[in-house]
């Protein structure tokens, strides 16, 4: 039987994922644990939710015993744009917070552990258009650099440990339910929202600015798929470049435009600029395709149109 733990249960792709997690495997199989976001009413309600850290190592193993958890989500993360404020924090948080989990997972003898890696693995020196899955991983973030050490950690567990751990790399995460928080690609959800109040935009990337997306549905399909996959047809463990569609910003503008022809957006570049341009334009995700058959469902336009209806809804509109 799954019994699951999702740790950042609070988070953009954390919410989603265990209100997911809990229509497929049950309500009272889906631990949440969440740190000090609030979490939503359907959250708390609809199962077990703990309030707890993934830096309280003790704490986290003696849940993970009283639920007799079998398999971990970790989503909890510091992203880039807050990462390069506060580096210190994302180094203990996505380090620190990553070792707990393995090793509990390790002591336990747990069945499988997920831990979605990021776009943020790559850096300035990387090839930027179908980034391959094997090149040049020399980010300049230290969320991107604690998310190679998590790819290389992940790995060595699988093979000194047998501990079946598997991470994707997830790219610029849009949804309407829960906001993005911290990250450089957060400028997406940030339009959309601005445009469904009927509001204009400051956009703090330049407009020609090409990142690789992917629809919050897909995002959840493609960890569970994932996490199902046969460890027999599994080349890769924890690193596979996994993609949707690529736009850049004014791309994004004028697909909402189709919608609300009066939408106004302007380009105010900040830090975060430099991030996203040592970021891919586009991934080559042909191993996650073959391997576990890794197909996405969205594209802009269908994500344009679900986001603009859900969002009125979602903003008490
Ligand atoms: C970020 O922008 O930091 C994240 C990511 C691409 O991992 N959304």
């Amino acid at each position: 039987m799954e019994r699951i733990m999702v740790i950042g249960a609070a988070g953009q792709i954390g919410s989603e994922l265990t209100m997911a997690l809990r229509e497929k495997f049950g309500n009272d199989n889906v631990v949440a644990v969440g740190r000090k976001t609030k979490p939503s009413e359907e959250l708390r309600n609809s199962g077990p939710f703990e309030f707890s850290n993934v830096l309280n190592y003790d704490e986290m193993k003696a849940m993970v015993q009283k639920y007799r958890i079998d398999t971990i989500y970790l989503m909890a993360a510091i992203l880039s744009a807050t990462g390069e404020q506060k580096p210190m924090l994302a180094y203990r948080v996505n380090n620190d917070g990553l070792i707990n989990v393995l090793e509990i997972a390790r002591e336990l003898k747990l069945e499988r552990v997920l831990i979605p890696s990021s776009i943020a693995v790559f850096g300035p020196e990387t090839p930027r258009d179908n980034t391959p899955n094997e090149t040049i991983l020399k980010p300049k973030t230290m969320y991107g650099i604690s998310k190679v050490h998590g790819e290389l950690l992940c790995d060595y567990y699988f093979y000194k440990y047998g501990l079946d751990v598997r991470g994707l790399r997830y790219p610029g995460i849009i949804s309407y339910k829960t906001p993005p928080g911290g990250g450089t690609t957060d400028y997406t959800v940030e339009m959309y929202r601005a445009a469904a109040e009927g509001k204009p935009y400051t956009c703090f990337v330049k407009e020609d600015t090409v990142l690789p997306m992917m629809y919050m549905p897909d995002a959840l399909k493609s960890i569970m798929d994932l996490a199902e996959a046969d460890l027999s047809k599994l080349k890769h463990h924890s690193d596979f470049n996994i993609t949707a569609m690529s736009f850049s910003a004014g791309e994004l503008a004028e697909s909402i435009r189709q919608y609300k022809p009066d939408f106004k957006v302007t380009y105010e570049p900040d830090f975060r600029q430099a991030i996203a341009d040592s970021w891919p334009r586009s991934l080559d995700d042909s191993a996650a395709r073959e391997e576990w058959g890794w197909e996405p469902e969205y594209d802009l336009d269908a994500m344009t149109r679900d986001m603009l209806e859900n969002l009125p809804k979602v903003l008490g509109m």
